[in-house]
């Protein structure tokens, strides 16, 4: 008999050494300002890895499917075998792709990348082949009911160091927009956190034609006042048809975006030829998809500018990075989603991977709150504008459990949207 079949099952394929070997892997649920749902694998050694599979709106479901299916299957792996796992848990499941399955394995992934980086004793962003820079460039977000308090948030934004910013604004007839806090904090900060602690899900309403008219003088109004050097983004969310994007792309070329991201909802891919044929504002896509495939017409024919998605909802560091390779190939950049739902574990994931890659683009910025930061301890620095992992090994991010166990789950929703005849639209 040929010997090259030996005796095993998937998980012993190369026994680990015994120290390497999964001993636990705990799905950990805490709401501080907000749910999150972290994944902490440990090793026999006692080396413990961290993932974040936070799904805004929808967390359970991941945190079930981790602890229901996935968990099981780790145990007794090697940890020190990451693409094995990944392919292992995305093709044995069969059902593939989709926010929930993908959140999951993007878990996994990083708790196991953090693992191997402590086990080297490094940062990880060391084993991602070392720092192509010094710092990660990143935006915050500006918003404002109108001019003035915009003007005012951008000021706030800039005296905190952001050279980079995110202009969202009420628009005249509409109660509630996307990306606009509906008063300043406390602190003054215009601070907006999307998903709202109910047991349904708010109902706000939306006018393209209205919005069309007046975000242009927006802009216009932002670049008399803060001059022509700053870089400005704005985020459509996915409301437009492909000649309305068409037409906001090309109404906002005298002000010189950064970008304009997702313009359309991208699901139809072939959609983005319209909108790149009729602009030249650079366009950035992507914070709902969750793999290599939603972006393949729109990478292979440059129809963006920037891939938006997050570590978190794309199955991790490795499918990420290979993303991002795919995308530089066509000099398209990151522009990697760093809103609070995702944890501060799946931002360190982020910015190990800025720190990176070559095809760096811009990270977003949306900063937690202070309950946030005191369960989730981290290592990263924020100077002048640019953010920067910090040298502690591994991700640099560690889970205080006694903090956590304050901040039971409560169920939230991302709002909805209906026009002014009733029909619901895109949110
Ligand atoms: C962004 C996003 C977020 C999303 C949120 C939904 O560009 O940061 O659009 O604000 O709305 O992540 O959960
Ligand atoms: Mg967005």
């Amino acid at each position: 008999m040929p010997m090259d079949h030996p005796d095993t099952s998937p998980s012993d394929l190369a026994p680990a050494a015994r120290g390497t070997a999964i001993r636990s892997a705990e799905v950990l649920v805490t709401s501080p300002d907000r749910n999150f749902v972290t994944l902490r694998i440990t090793t026999e050694d006692g080396v413990v890895g961290l993932g974040d599979a936070t799904l805004n709106g929808r967390e359970l479901s991941v945190a079930s499917y981790l602890s229901d299916h996935v968990v099981p299957l780790l145990l007794g792996r090697d940890a020190h075998r990451i693409e094995d796992t990944w392919q292992f848990l995305y093709r044995s499941a069969y059902w593939r792709r989709g926010p929930v399955t993908m959140a999951a394995i993007a878990a996994v992934d990083v708790a196991l990348w953090d693992i191997k980086a402590r086990i080297a004793g490094l940062p990880l962003y060391q084993l991602l082949g070392g720092a192509s820079r010094t710092g990660i460039m990143a935006y915050g977000h500006a918003s404002g009911r109108d001019l003035p308090e915009l003007f005012d948030s951008i000021r706030h934004h800039q005296e905190q160091g952001f050279r980079s910013i995110r202009v969202q604004t009420s628009v005249p007839g509409i109660d509630a927009v996307y990306g606009v806090a509906a008063q300043p904090s406390s602190s003054g900060r215009y601070d907006y956190e999307p998903a709202q602690r109910a047991p349904l899900p708010a109902e706000e309403d939306w006018d393209t034609r209205a919005y069309l008219r007046h975000i242009p003088t927006v802009f216009e109004a932002v670049r008399n006042e803060f001059g022509p050097e700053v870089p400005l983004l704005h985020d459509g969310h996915h409301r437009m048809t492909p000649i309305q994007a068409a037409r906001l792309g090309k109404d906002l070329e005298p002000y010189d975006l950064f970008w304009l991201e997702d313009c359309t909802p991208a699901e139809n891919q072939e959609a983005l030829r319209l909108v790149r044929q009729h602009t030249t504002t650079p366009l950035a896509i992507g914070e709902v998809f969750n793999t290599v495939w939603d972006y393949q017409t729109l990478v292979r024919e440059q129809l963006i500018d920037y891939v938006r998605s997050a570590v978190t909802h794309t199955g991790g560091i490795s499918a990420l990075r290979k993303i991002l390779d795919f995308a530089a190939q066509y000099q398209i950049k990151s522009g990697i989603h760093g809103p609070t739902d995702i944890s501060p574990v799946g931002m360190a994931a982020a910015l190990h991977l800025d720190l990176a890659i070559h095809n760096f683009g811009i990270q977003e910025y949306m900063q937690h709150g202070a309950k946030t930061n005191a369960v989730f301890q981290q290592s990263f620095t924020f100077e002048d504008g640019y953010l920067h992992p910090g040298s502690e090994v591994g991700l640099g991010v560690t889970y205080d459990d006694d903090a956590a166990a304050r901040y039971p789950y409560a169920q939230a929703y991302l709002p909805f949207n209906r026009l002014k005849d009733g029909t619901v639209h895109d949110w």
